[in-house]
């Protein structure tokens, strides 16, 4: 890919607060890309780039457009809060304030501080001459902000794409790319290189690498990158006894996106004793891939320190209340025949529905659904039925117990039809939906 140098940015503040519950892809109110996750305080944050897009003065238009960065946290990776704006392009000093390249970002937490580093174009330094990616800090005291930038990007640092990695030793590294993935020290301050830049060697020469990100796990250095080792991007890893290198490359972590995403961008936790991967989709844009959607699945390693490869769902991670409005449409497994749509292909942000014909296969399972001790009686299905039909929700299986059956009016407006549902155990279910007589199209369910 040809990256542009284009210019830009800003800072941080913790604006207004938004909190919305969601499977893959987690953030529904904007596009979101790039994803770097980190765990704070037992919370989930998620530093993501912002896509946009493109209009007359706002950026080029078919190419990346980026002015600044929001932050989300969760407690439990399925209700999520936007803390808002926290650096725009308009607020960093030697950025230049019209170059909409806030490409993707990361951010640490070291000396009590949280430094947020992120690259942008420079300012030209004459007036008809052209900036180039710089990569940039910001600091606060908490970890949605407010961020502070400094005056100037990192010394010695020409590229994209920042990752720091804090060794069990204390030494924090810088890692980068630009044609090559780099590597190198920072100082106590966070603020400087120590020492010299390292190209990171024995990974493949051929095709764009770039999106660094460095795990450590049993003694092992995972560098987890993103290349094209055939048309787009995969999720690729190379590991060492070093942080800094030499590499070998170990595996595929996730392969090409199915929806065609030329990008795919990423980063690995570990939170409440389980592994997640963070990576980016196109879900809200399928025809326009540079307007992206984060992503969180599980991930494994193998007894052997390698990684099983993760293969991107829609129910994505988590438990999901059954009283919350349970998005079926991020389905865990469905039928050939059911299929998932734009509820209005028009605003593509309203979200998605299921359609499910009344036909043997036009089922669709949704897993991971608590329920309370406290028991629930009634479902309430947003849902319509041209012809009209019977919804039946099913125990675990498609041949499972009948819980529950709602009839959908004939009609083809949206309404939330309640029935009585037999008494349910608390604890963690799998739920089925058949659709009978005809087909039935459903937005959300919920119990009460
Ligand atoms: O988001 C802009 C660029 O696309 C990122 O910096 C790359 O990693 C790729 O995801």
């Amino acid at each position: 890919m040809n990256y542009l140098k284009l210019g830009f940015i800003g800072i941080a503040f913790a604006l207004s607060s938004n909190t919305s519950t969601a499977q893959n892809p987690i953030i529904t109110n904007q596009f979101s890309a790039d994803p770097s996750a980190r765990v704070f305080n037992g919370r989930v944050y998620v530093y993501p780039s912002h896509d946009i897009k493109a209009a007359p003065g706002r950026g080029r238009a078919g190419w990346f457009v980026m002015e600044d960065y929001h932050v989300f946290s969760s407690a439990n990776l399925t209700e999520w809060t936007d803390h808002g704006m926290i650096v725009s392009q308009t607020r960093v000093p030697w950025a230049d304030p019209a170059s909409f390249s806030m490409w993707a970002p990361d951010c640490i937490f070291r000396n009590g501080k949280y430094y947020f580093y992120f690259p942008t174009t420079s300012k030209p330094k004459t007036p008809s001459g052209r900036g180039h990616f710089a990569i940039g800090v910001a600091v606060a005291d908490k970890p949605a902000g407010p961020f502070k930038p400094e005056p100037a990007p990192i010394a010695g640092v020409l590229g994209i794409d920042p990752n720091v990695f804090t060794d069990d030793d204390g030494q924090s590294y810088l890692y980068w790319s630009q044609g090559n993935v780099y590597g190198a020290k920072l100082k106590a301050n966070m603020l400087e290189l120590e020492g010299e830049v390292n190209t990171l060697a024995d990974l493949p020469t051929k095709g764009l690498k770039e999106g660094p990100y460095m795990y450590k796990h049993k003694g092992t250095y995972y560098l987890t990158y993103p290349h094209v080792e055939n048309k787009i991007e995969r999720l690729e890893y190379a590991t060492s006894k070093s942080p800094l290198g030499p590499f070998k490359f170990t595996g595929v972590i996730m392969d090409e996106n199915p929806t065609g995403c030329w990008t795919n961008h990423h980063s690995i936790i570990e939170f409440k004793g389980q592994h997640y991967l963070f990576y980016h989709s196109n879900d809200l844009s399928p025809s326009f891939d540079k307007n992206r959607s984060v992503r969180i699945d599980s991930l494994f390693f193998n007894a052997d320190g390698t990684i099983k490869k993760v293969v991107p769902t829609l129910r994505g991670v988590g438990i999901t209340k059954a009283t919350a409005h349970i998005q079926i449409d991020r389905y865990s497994e469905k039928g050939a025949t059911a299929t998932v749509d734009f509820i209005d292909t028009a605003h593509k942000f309203n979200g998605w529905k299921s359609i499910l014909p009344a036909t043997a296969n036009g089922w669709i399972k949704y897993n991971n659904v608590q329920f309370e001790p406290a028991a629930v009686k009634s479902i309430t299905v947003k849902s319509l039925s041209n012809r009209g039909g019977v919804l039946e929700v099913r125990d675990g299986s498609v041949k499972g117990l009948v819980i529950g059956t709602v009839k959908i009016p004939q009609g083809g407006t949206w309404r939330n039809v309640t029935a009585q549902i037999k008494p349910i155990k608390a604890g963690i279910r799998n739920l089925v939906f058949v659709a009978r007589n005809s087909t039935i199209e459903v937005d959300w369910v919920s119990f009460k």
